[in-house]
């Protein structure tokens, strides 16, 4: 009877390994090669393109918050308690190009409903604060002054509005296209219009059913080449706001799937069925400090630069765009200590990224398709790229960097206008004379960043083991981390 209750443990507990054990994927061979092609051969748009290449962009929280001392305001604030003492946009902007961040995103209202720019809609903004005796246009003076340090422009307009008499109605739809149509036709190009999911009741207790198409259309007619961030169909939430992206991060989505949190997305299951697919790539949004807004009580609590190169290689390096927040304080300031911050990452990420030890190598292909050669891939033009002959979906390429090198970080690159294609890939180097492994991932997309121990090595090898078609690479590079970066290899998932 023991014997018999053991045995029954032990089937389970191999039954409990073996479900836990399998892929969250179906097996290769369950997905038709049909599928896989269909989903390989959705492509960004320019604008999704020029979007992912900024990289790192700024968000920047800004209202009546900033002196309440709130995170969310309630919509019934005086306007008079606006009113920064110190604001200075050019400085806001120059801190931002020097950070490396290319675009920068401002809360024009949040969800109290306070524009920061005269707002012919309400009488809840800036025009009857003190700030510029009621003259003022933050959103003109932010945007002029990123054009002036050539950093791009994009607008958050909260749909939730916690002011708004209208809200609840058919008319607030009406107002809030209103307002999206000031911010698109008065301050030039918007490079991003981002629509928060945060949402509750208005001031009189009543939600609002929010016309999204209707909203897109105005984004459409007026900045067509803007990308619209969340509910939209140009570029997802991650899930999270801790600026993290997933292991496998994929571009392609079945359609219109909306925001989605769930640790495993566009993976061979959700092809399955599909009956559309998109381009839909993810944005990481995360605040310097806890808080989106700034609070005087936080000014020791700015992330760490150890926890801001985890967060950049888990999204830059993870196919995706970071959003990084930084609230001005009262003074309308970035403060002392997260400029602080910001310069000192951005020298790490510059002492890292420097030297590419891999330009210029030469690389030899296990199968080339004409003209699309294996050199492109060390060739720094990033309008080039290899790729294999049709059907061939796992193939090498050896990297010779004609002397002994270490390094410890990698950087590849898919040629993202012919799709995401690169399921599995690993990396090996040679080490006295036998190919030793020394990463393995899943996605690549637009960039994907490794992390390792340091290796010495004049050949590496980069091997694709699964793609969705011809497996397309723009570019490889390897780097040795900055002495300053402590975390030499990527830690374990929150
Ligand atoms: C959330 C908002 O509720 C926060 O206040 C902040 O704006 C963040 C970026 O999005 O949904």
């Amino acid at each position: 009877m023991r014997r018999c209750r053991f045995l029954l443990l032990s089937m389970l507990a191999a039954l409990l390994a073996t479900l836990l054990a399998a892929p969250a994927s179906p097996a290769a061979d369950d997905v038709p090669r049909e599928t896989l092609l269909r989903a390989a051969r959705v492509t960004p748009t320019p604008q999704q393109v020029a979007w992912q290449e900024l990289e790192f962009t700024c968000f920047v929280h800004f209202t009546v918050n900033t002196f309440t001392d709130l995170e969310w305001g309630t919509g019934k604030e005086d306007p008079r308690i606006f009113n920064p003492t110190d604001f200075d946009a050019d400085q806001w902007a120059s801190v931002c190009k020097e950070a490396g961040m290319k675009l920068l995103i401002l809360t024009c209202k949040h969800h109290d409903g306070f524009c920061l720019w005269p707002c012919e809609q309400t009488e809840h903004s800036v025009k009857n604060s003190p700030w510029r005796g009621g003259k003022g246009d933050m959103v003109k003076e932010v945007s002029d002054a990123c054009r002036r340090h050539g950093i791009k422009f994009g607008v958050y307009l909260s749909p939730w509005d916690r002011n708004a008499e209208c809200y609840g109605s058919d008319a607030y739809n009406d107002y809030y296209k209103n307002q999206l149509r000031e911010l698109l036709t008065d301050y030039g190009e918007i490079t991003e219009v981002w629509w928060d999911g945060a949402c509750g009741e208005g001031p009189n207790g009543k939600r609002q059913v929010y016309d999204w198409d209707g909203y897109i259309r105005v984004v459409r007619q007026w900045q067509p080449k803007a990308v619209i961030f969340g509910q939209g169909p140009d570029v997802r939430w991650v899930g999270n706001e801790n600026g993290l992206a997933r292991e496998s991060e994929w571009s392609v989505l079945p359609f219109r799937m909306g925001d989605r949190t769930e640790r495993d997305l566009g993976n061979r299951k959700y092809l399955l069925g599909a009956e559309r697919l998109m381009w839909y790539p993810a944005e990481c949004d995360v605040s310097i400090r806890p808080g989106w807004f700034y609070h005087a009580s936080q000014d020791d609590q700015v992330k760490s630069l150890e926890r801001l190169l985890e967060i950049y290689y888990r999204s830059v390096g993870r196919n995706s765009v970071l959003l990084l927040n930084v609230p001005p304080d009262r003074r309308g300031r970035f403060h002392e200590n997260d400029v602080a911050r910001l310069r000192e990452f951005r020298s790490v990420l510059d002492e890292t990224f420097r030297t590419n030890l891999a330009a210029g190598a030469q690389v030899a292909a296990e199968n080339t398709r004409d003209g699309f050669h294996a050199g492109s891939v060390t060739d720094g033009d990033g309008g080039t790229y290899w790729t294999t002959e049709d059907g061939v979906v796992a193939a090498s390429l050896t990297i010779d960097l004609g002397k002994p090198v270490t390094f410890d970080r990698a950087m590849l690159q898919e040629m993202i206008t012919t799709g995401q294609r690169v399921e599995r890939f690993q990396l090996q180097a040679e080490v006295d004379g036998a190919w030793k492994d020394v990463a393995q991932a899943t996605t690549i997309g637009y960039k994907r960043l490794l992390r390792f121990s340091p290796v010495t090595a004049s050949k590496v090898r980069l091997a694709i083991l699964d793609s969705r078609d011809c497996p397309t690479i723009r570019e490889f590079g390897l780097f040795q981390a900055s002495a300053r970066e402590t975390t030499a290899v990527p830690r374990k998932q929150p």
